[in-house]
């Protein structure tokens, strides 16, 4: 059960995470759908893998696993990667990702809007191609709004332009033709629009150099014209900004990204601040803190198929040990040397799909990562924060992948890079 007071920032630990799109679906649930940042990282090439996360209560998130890879995308660039920032809608019982990628090798000539869709919020989705007639050079980043009368509208743009038109009722095609958005200053890129009040907002990454920041401008038609407003996140020490403004259980919140656990612009961690307005609709400059922001109800419950299995139960080789502390806990150690590995057999799947492995860990490393293959499947990197000591195991890396029906999944854990020792692997079926 977590113990976390607030989300802190960054608020998704174990795996890079980029340009958050947030939600607030049907089922009550907060949902952020993200960019992965892939690491090892070669620049943003190799992007890929879409995770996305949930919340009931803004501090503890769930990581409902990966809906989308570039393998999946028939049309896509031979290559693979590329898989930029996302964003999700939902109308009459489907959920429509949208998400940048390039058809082509050479990348960004090629940019189209894939949508991929599903009846679930964070699973099940399929490839349907991508949007005609938008796209081509620097077009990235997506950003849907489903209005209070369901009409929907698209925005996307990179390279100093942004464009928005209105999308049919398929959701998969665009009503006569995408325009230019005036009125805005300085555009970059990450358009976000969201609706208050009566008032349409959109904001944005500006071109400050190396140290983007985000604007906003507002309307009071969903495609402008728009009137600027100035600056609201001032630079967060990454190269690039991306964000989304959401209302969650009447509190306003700003999703984005910052680079404070890999100190790289291409190894990002999404992050969370409140976000308030004045009495006149404007937007107060966001506070970055490392607190993140404070719970809005309760904990989750425990799962009941949710279970750990204890260094013991795992088979070392290659030079990695299992050694017992002072209280008779065993732990696996030396993870680092070449070769070595920590296997966990007979692993119960349950009925099989997605399922959460927390891995308990301690390091005195600043940040250290491991290796993770499950069934043969690499799901690497993991990052595992400093615990502030190596017998201290306090650390949780998660990650949901997916596993094989009934117990005989084999989970194996291997250095990536610096000291670590692990006491146990904790999994949690989904319910689903
Ligand atoms: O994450 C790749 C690109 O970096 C996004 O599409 C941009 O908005 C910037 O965050």
């Amino acid at each position: 059960m977590s113990t976390k007071v607030t989300s802190m920032n960054p608020l998704i630990t174990t795996i890079f995470t980029a340009d958050p799109s947030a939600h607030v679906w049907e089922d009550g649930k907060v949902y952020i759908y993200a960019s992965h940042d892939m690491d090892p990282a070669r620049g943003c090439d190799l992007m890929d893998r879409y995770h996305v996360f949930s919340s009931e209560d803004m501090v503890n998130w769930v990581d409902e696993g990966e809906i989308l890879r570039s393998d999946d995308v028939a049309w896509g660039r031979p290559e693979g990667g590329f898989m930029w920032a996302p964003d999700c809608a939902y109308k009459n019982g489907t959920y429509y990702f949208y998400y940048p990628h390039p058809s082509g090798s050479s990348w960004n000539d090629t940019w189209k809007m894939g949508v991929a869709t599903s009846d679930s919020p964070a699973s099940g989705f399929t490839d349907r191609g991508y949007i005609p007639g938008l796209g081509g050079f620097a077009m990235i980043d997506p950003c849907v709004l489903v209005d209070e009368d369901e009409r929907a509208y698209m925005y996307y743009g990179g390279g100093s332009k942004c464009a928005g038109g209105e999308l049919n009722d398929d959701m998969i095609s665009i009503k006569g033709e995408m325009r230019e958005m005036e009125g805005l200053e300085d555009f970059h890129e990450a358009a976000w629009v969201f609706k208050r009040a009566g008032i349409y907002y959109l904001t944005y990454a500006d071109n400050l150099d190396n140290h983007n920041r985000m604007r906003y401008a507002t309307s009071e038609n969903p495609l402008g014209p728009w009137t600027y407003r100035g600056i609201f996140l001032e630079p967060t020490g990454c190269s690039t900004t991306h964000g989304s403004v959401t209302e969650y259980k009447g509190q306003w919140y700003l999703f984005y990204h910052n680079q404070d656990i890999s100190g790289q612009g291409n190894l990002r961690s999404v992050c969370i601040d409140y976000l308030h307005f004045n009495e006149d609709g404007t937007i107060q400059t966001v506070v970055q803190t490392k607190e993140g922001v404070r719970s809005v109800g309760a904990a989750p419950t425990p799962n009941p198929l949710e279970t750990t299995y204890s260094a013991e139960n795992s088979t070392v080789g290659g030079g990695a040990k299992v050694s017992t502390n002072e209280q008779g806990e065993g732990f696996i150690h030396d993870l680092h040397l070449a070769g070595s590995y920590s296997q966990f057999d007979h692993v119960d799947g349950a009925n099989g799909g997605r399922a959460t492995i927390n891995i308990a860990y301690a390091t005195d490393e600043r940040l250290a990562k491991l290796h993770l293959m499950v069934n043969d499947i690499d799901w690497s990197l993991l990052n595992a924060l400093s615990t502030g000591g190596p017998a201290e195991f306090t650390g949780i890396a998660s990650i949901t992948v997916s596993l094989q029906p009934g117990n005989n999944n084999s989970i194996r854990l291997s250095g990536g890079r610096g000291g670590i020792s692990v006491a146990s692997i904790t999994v949690t079926p989904f319910l689903d």
